[in-house]
């Protein structure tokens, strides 16, 4: 998970996409503490940042020599001061990375739409960035551009060669990749089938085919995980009548963004004095306090887990309750077709979210699986059901009880990896208040239940 930080001119103009011509003056974060901000991503378990070091308004963060609308002309630290400088040292001492978003539109610019002009203006301001302030781990290349303005081709091939050249270690995001891909929506919900398979080479940046962007290709010869984006607030840009979600809402998120193999990106707009506001502190706090006391304890840890078939004793069942990705199950080479992890239990156990990772160092493999569990009758019955597994797939039902479980996997591109596997309890969400009656009333309601959510 990932911090988003919009900030600039906007916050002070109480503007989401700013015309380029706001006086820079406006800018003026007289309590600026980029210490803050990383903290708050520190505390509440976000191992990322990325600022906007230029908006669609052309106003750089930083004093860039390709242009004085910047810092440099601010009334900030008369005009001497630096957010990116500033945000980079704070993350560097707190320990988070960084990554940062220039935007290709700029509505300021007066070479915008001059093509080789602006490409070269573009990839001279990138090469600032990328060369004075150390590591950077990801470039956020954002697609808008404004309906009836100036319009002009991108050389993004050649913006993609100058910052692998100048950051080997940043992943470039934009619509489609070349490192991460947008999923296509900015809610920051994901399909429920999300591949980190994709094609780069049929793609076009700008293509927003969410279904096709969205969910990826499982015969995609890239690996361009997908990025869910979000606003903490309802816009991107700090505004003072807005206020943050809530934490449950936060929740909700993050079953359809990391519970659905993508990275999650939530926006955390800092306000007019340079701080992040309280209110969203305290949601954040209270969003993370939630996801450790549903998955710090893992149920599944108590079972004796085997399995239909097992490759040889380095890759046991019991690898799927180890903490790291390098070890994981491995079924024979022999089975074709459904592969089940059996899991019983001493005692009765109650939960209602199941974890799945694979270990996608060997690729991603799952197409689609499910959990049974042993009801009362001694049947076995579904709990859940998914399609894509990938780095992690989490899924929210009616609390199970029971003290036997399996985990079919029913089709797969090639045998099926499992580095881990997880059970938990989610007393907080609505599906978490229900308790499974019958099978039949069980679909029915789920059904309704996710509908009304
Ligand atoms: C959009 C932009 O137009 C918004 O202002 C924001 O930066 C968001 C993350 O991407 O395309």
């Amino acid at each position: 998970m990932s911090l988003f930080f919009h900030f600039g001119t906007n916050t002070y103009t109480n503007s989401e996409w700013g015309t380029g011509h706001t006086d820079p003056s406006v800018f003026n974060p007289t309590s600026f503490n980029a210490t803050q901000w990383v903290n708050v991503a520190k505390d509440s378990g976000f191992s990322r940042v990325i600022l906007t070091a230029k908006h669609h308004d052309g106003f750089c963060l930083w004093p860039s020599e390709y242009t004085d609308y910047s810092v440099k002309s601010s009334s900030w630290e008369n005009g001497s001061g630096d957010v990116v400088k500033e945000l980079v040292e704070a993350a560097r001492i707190v320990g988070v990375q960084l990554g940062l978003y220039l935007s290709p539109w700029d509505r300021h610019e007066a070479c915008y739409g001059k093509t080789l002009e602006y490409n070269e203006y573009y990839m001279g301001q990138m090469t600032e960035l990328l060369t004075r302030y150390g590591e950077i781990r990801e470039v956020w290349l954002d697609g808008a551009k404004g309906e009836g303005e100036k319009d002009m081709e991108y050389f993004f091939d050649d913006w993609f060669s100058l910052i692998h050249q100048l950051q080997p270690r940043a992943v470039i995001f934009s619509d489609a990749g070349p490192d991460t891909r947008w999923v296509g929506d900015e809610a920051g919900v994901a399909g429920t089938t999300c591949w980190s398979l994709f094609n780069t080479s049929d793609a076009k940046i700008g293509d927003t085919d969410a279904e096709y962007s969205g969910g990826g290709d499982p015969l995609g010869h890239d690996w361009v995980p997908a990025e869910c984006d979000v606003s903490i607030r309802p816009g991107w840009f700090w505004h003072p009548s807005e206020v943050p979600k809530s934490a449950m809402t936060l929740l909700d998120l993050y079953y359809k963004s990391v519970g659905r193999n993508c990275l999650l990106l939530l926006n955390v707009p800092p306000n007019s004095s340079g701080l992040i506001s309280e209110q969203d502190i305290q949601v954040l706090q209270e969003f993370s306090e939630i996801r450790n006391s549903i998955f710090t304890h893992n149920l599944a840890k108590n079972a004796l887990i085997s399995a239909s078939s097992t490759r040889d004793s380095k890759y046991s069942p019991q690898n799927v309750v180890e903490d790291s990705i390098f070890s994981y199950w491995a079924p024979d080479n022999i089975a074709l077709s459904e592969w089940i992890l059996y899991l019983d239990f001493e005692e009765v156990i109650t939960f209602n979210v199941l974890l799945v990772q694979e270990p996608i160092q060997m690729g991603q493999r799952v197409k689609k699986f499910h959990l049974e569990f042993s009801n009362e009758y001694g049947e076995w019955e579904e709990a859940t059901s998914g399609t894509t597994v990938g780095y992690k797939r989490l899924l929210l039902f009616p609390s199970v009880k029971t003290s036997h479980l399996r985990l079919i996997v029913e089709k797969s591109r090639a045998d099926p990896l499992i580095s881990y596997l997880g059970l938990y309890m989610d007393p907080f969400s609505i599906l978490g208040h229900i308790s499974r009656v019958s099978s039949i009333s069980l679909v029915n309601g789920t059904e309704s239940l996710r509908q009304s959510i």
